[in-house]
């Protein structure tokens, strides 16, 4: 076994969201997306993601050429709205009913976009785990461990399927290379969302 599981603290759950509960899922997403749209990050160094981004709940992630930071407000100025039950069921499910995520970060991914490797260390406390969801065509997902030049292996991820990375993996490097284009009927035109779920301070 390579790196990752030998980190410990990574579980993925294949298809633990039934093809109903995606659909209903996906409608609440799609309720996320109606009043908080879309946007393209910017990174700090001048070069616009692939992914396009949104989030619910008290905060959003958000990276412009000041940085990467949590921000209470969409791009529009408006407050991010409320976390759907339907995806703080999941987190209820598998993380803890005693403290719920602060920030549900809505990630799209079109045919050609891709996440390069890195950490997700923006948050206060990492002893809360991040709790993935996949809805659409499935990606191949890279994971590595706690350095940057650790060994990396690849699973796929499709819809329905939910990952938690707590413990040692928290902190353990990943990233998409790419998406399996037309491989899901959950959004009509297409593409793949993944839902992240962080507690942030
Ligand atoms: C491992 N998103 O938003 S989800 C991200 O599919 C991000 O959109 C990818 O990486 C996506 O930061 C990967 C799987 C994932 C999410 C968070 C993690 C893996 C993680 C946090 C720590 C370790
Ligand atoms: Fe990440």
């Amino acid at each position: 076994m390579q790196t990752v599981l030998d980190v410990g603290g990574f579980d993925v759950r294949k298809g633990w969201l039934s093809p109903s509960a995606q659909a209903v899922m996906a409608s609440d997403v799609a309720a996320v997306v109606a009043a908080a749209p879309f946007f393209a990050p910017m990174t700090p160094w001048g070069k616009p993601m692939s992914v396009r981004m949104t989030s619910a709940g008290k905060y959003g992630w958000f990276t412009d050429r000041r940085g990467y930071r949590y921000v209470e407000r969409h791009p529009s100025g408006s407050p991010w709205p409320p976390i759907p039950a339907s995806v703080l069921d999941v987190w209820r499910a598998l993380v803890s009913t005693e403290r719920l995520p602060d920030c549900c970060l809505v990630n799209w991914y079109g045919g050609t976009a891709r996440m390069g490797m890195h950490r997700d260390a923006d948050e206060t406390d990492f002893g809360w785990p991040v709790l993935s969801i996949s809805l659409g065509d499935p990606a191949v997902f890279r994971v590595g461990g706690l350095a940057r030049s650790d060994p990396s292996r690849t699973i796929v991820l499709e819809s329905g399927d939910v990952v938690t990375f707590g413990g040692p993996a928290r902190l353990a490097y990943h990233g998409i290379d790419r998406i399996r284009a037309g491989g899901s009927r959950v959004w009509p035109d297409g593409g793949r969302v993944n839902l992240t779920l962080r507690v942030v301070d």
